[in-house]
């Protein structure tokens, strides 16, 4: 009866709910629910059964009892037909036939190997392993060798194949915080009005990341940091090496996971926006503790009205951002994304608390209709 309410009170929309980055009661079922999820990306099976396996995985997460029946399930929100019958079936047997099976296939192991290269995402492995039957790394180095020899310029997966155990470790939040620094520090050498922040996992608090995510914004020119970037990157330069320099575009259509731009139901960024944003994905060298380790680095420069919006959906977690564009979109008749809360018909821009005052971000949940949560709670 206990848990019946509680389960009725989940919000259906992680958005509206605190998640923190802990392990949670169901940990092993939730664990087969991102399995589920992932095989469903790597596959490319339809993304629309990969999400309704990552949101009841996200349910699960803040479900502070052991699921002990199916009808318990039921009460949960999320929880359709298919997660109900994966439910069942881990009851029964401790375990869900389908990701026994897919975690032994060789096509599976391939493709997760594959996906782990910097640049490569699921469609490209997938070409790999079907068309030209690549398996091992080896296979990969080889094909992509023979490419560049017919003068295809294929830059960020060779260094992401040549860099693959390096970008495989986690960073710490100590390295991340080193290299903010110099980052910081080029910032500022360019621009003493140019600040910058952390964001992504070690804005919610992580003590581990994929990547260093920095958010730049000039403190008083609307439009000041424009062509700024290249200079910073330039001062940078004098600390770290490139290994490749790249722009927005060229990632976004095969990165490893679905972001909130791809999701057909947030209604994806067009063009002419993406023009207020200056963007830098690569991966640099880092001298530290005695070694040179290759590290991914993201950095983005936003317009200063614009910057709680970029802050916001630039601080995660990524299943957070699908939901609160989702959120707004079904809910509140709103479009969200890192520049702004615009009308969803009209696209006409909504600007809180007047044209001349700059919200913050609890101003942006309050006009949301949403919890305030602070970036820790935002890690569903
Ligand atoms: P990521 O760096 O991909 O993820 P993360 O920092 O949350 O996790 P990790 O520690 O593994 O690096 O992205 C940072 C945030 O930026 C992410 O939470 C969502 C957002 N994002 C976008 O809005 N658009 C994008 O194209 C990408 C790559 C991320
Ligand atoms: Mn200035
Ligand atoms: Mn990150
Ligand atoms: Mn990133």
């Amino acid at each position: 009866r206990q848990r019946k309410e509680f389960a009725s009170k989940i919000p259906s929309y992680c958005c509206q709910r605190k998640t923190e980055n802990k392990s949670c009661a169901n940990e092993r079922l939730y664990q087969l629910f991102l399995q589920l999820e992932e095989r469903r990306m790597l596959e490319m099976e339809h993304k629309m059964h990969a999400l309704a396996y990552r949101r009841a995985a996200a349910v699960l997460k803040v479900y502070p009892y052991e699921l002990s029946s199916v009808e318990e399930a039921s009460w949960l929100p999320c929880f359709g037909a298919k997660c109900l019958k994966a439910v069942g079936e881990f009851l029964r047997t401790g375990g869900i036939q389908e990701c026994t099976e897919f975690q032994q296939s060789e096509r599976f192991q391939c493709l997760r190997l594959f996906c782990g290269i910097h640049g490569v995402g699921p469609t490209t492995a997938c070409l790999w392993y079907d068309q030209y039957h690549l398996r091992t790394l080896q296979d990969v180095k080889n094909f992509l060798e023979r490419k560049r020899l017919e003068g295809h310029p294929l830059a960020i997966k060779e260094y992401g194949l040549q860099y693959y155990d390096d970008l495989q470790q986690k960073i710490s939040r100590e390295e991340a915080l080193h290299i903010f620094r110099q980052v910081e520090h080029a910032f500022h050498e360019v621009d003493p009005h140019l600040s910058c922040w952390l964001v992504g996992g070690f804005r919610r608090g992580q003590e581990e990341g994929h990547d260093i995510d920095i958010l730049g914004c000039h403190d008083v020119e609307e439009n000041g940091h424009f062509g700024k970037l290249a200079q910073i990157l330039k001062v940078m330069g004098k600390k770290f090496e490139y290994l490749s320099l790249e722009h927005d575009s060229s990632i976004n259509g095969d990165h490893r996971y679905d972001e909130p731009s791809s999701d057909a139901s947030s209604s994806s960024q067009s063009l002419d926006e993406s023009n207020s944003l200056e963007r830098f994905i690569g991966l640099i060298l880092h001298p530290y503790q005695e070694r040179t380790i290759a590290r991914r680095i993201d950095i983005t420069l936003t317009k200063r009205s614009e910057f709680i919006f970029s802050l916001i959906s630039w601080t995660g977690s990524s299943f957070f951002e699908r939901d609160l564009r989702r959120y707004c979109a079904k809910e509140k008749n709103l479009r969200f994304n890192s520049h702004g809360i615009f009308e969803k018909h009209s696209k006409r821009r909504i600007y809180l608390g007047g044209q001349a005052q700059l919200p913050t971000e609890e101003q942006v949940f309050e006009y949301l209709q949403l919890p305030w949560l602070r970036p820790e709670e935002r890690c569903a």
